[in-house]
């Protein structure tokens, strides 16, 4: 149980144990009050689970009808640390510049680098530091909003903390969640994390243009992204290169309130 995110799960399973060895002596007294004492921080535990989540959820609603109010296509971006996202932001809107009014939240534990680099493309960026926390929440995006022009009729991107499973778990208020993953990290990962390829609509193929060096099955890991969600879009594509940002910039453009 993740205290600081509260993404913990009762669904652990160990696999590859040892038989255990069958006690010789009655299970004693004092192992059913451990029993009970551990039943009962479960409870509690799933109750603050509850909680959080509840919580998140209401200003996740407010995010977004604020979002559908004001027009905006607000999408978030999740991934592992290191996919690619900001890169492949940078070069979105250097796309999209001129078109639409842009506006990024940038989430990393440290640091406002990510912010630095959004900036200098000059779109407005607001850096969000989680400290321990591995993930944004709906009430940390409200916060920012006051902090940057609103991008009314435009495009808002959230890039998360690079974390493949808390994220998963937090509604923003975003239309959709985009999920990046790199063609460095291995094909298993969509099997290996399937709820944030389940909560995601589309996702990003990136850093293809090394794919001559390595010996990573691209139809197996969209097969493996498909199994656990049937309904993904997939866009293969580098940020190097520039190859697939075309699809990518068509999605984004077609996920917009009035569809251009
Ligand atoms: N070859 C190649 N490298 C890439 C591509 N996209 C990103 N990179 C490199 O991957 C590294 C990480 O990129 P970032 O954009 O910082 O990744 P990130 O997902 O934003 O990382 P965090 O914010 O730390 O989670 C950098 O060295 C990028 O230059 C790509 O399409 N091809
Ligand atoms: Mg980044």
């Amino acid at each position: 149980m993740c205290l600081t995110c509260g993404c913990g799960s009762d669904e652990v399973l160990i696999r590859g144990r040892k038989p255990l060895n069958k006690p010789k002596a009655p299970v004693s007294f004092k192992l059913h009050r451990v029993e009970a004492k551990v039943a009962e921080d479960t409870q509690r535990i799933v109750k603050l689970e509850q909680d959080i989540l509840h919580k998140n959820d209401s200003h996740a609603k407010a995010n977004r009808e604020l979002f559908v109010q004001q027009g905006i296509l607000t999408l978030n971006l999740v991934s592992s640390p290191g996919s690619g996202k900001t890169t492949l932001l940078v070069r979105t809107l250097q796309a999209l510049h001129g078109r639409y009014p842009l506006a990024v939240i940038e989430g990393d534990q440290q640091t406002e680098q990510d912010a630095d680099r959004i900036r200098a493309t000059g779109v407005p960026a607001v850096q969000i530091n989680t400290g321990k926390g591995c993930h944004l929440d709906a009430q940390m995006v409200e916060r920012a909003l006051p902090e940057m022009p609103s991008p009314d009729g435009g495009m808002l991107f959230i890039e998360n903390v690079g974390n493949l499973v808390c994220p998963a778990g937090f509604d923003l208020g975003e239309f959709a969640k985009v999920v990046v993953l790199s063609v460095t990290e291995g094909e298993d990962k969509p099997l290996k994390y399937p709820d944030m390829f389940r909560a995601a609509d589309l996702m990003l193929l990136n850093k293809c243009d090394l794919l001559p060096y390595l010996s990573f099955d691209v139809e197996l890991a969209e097969s493996y992204a498909r199994r656990v969600n049937p309904n993904i879009r997939i866009i293969r594509i580098s940020a190097v290169s520039g190859d697939g940002m075309d699809e990518w910039v068509s999605w984004l453009e077609e996920q917009r309130p009035n569809g251009s």
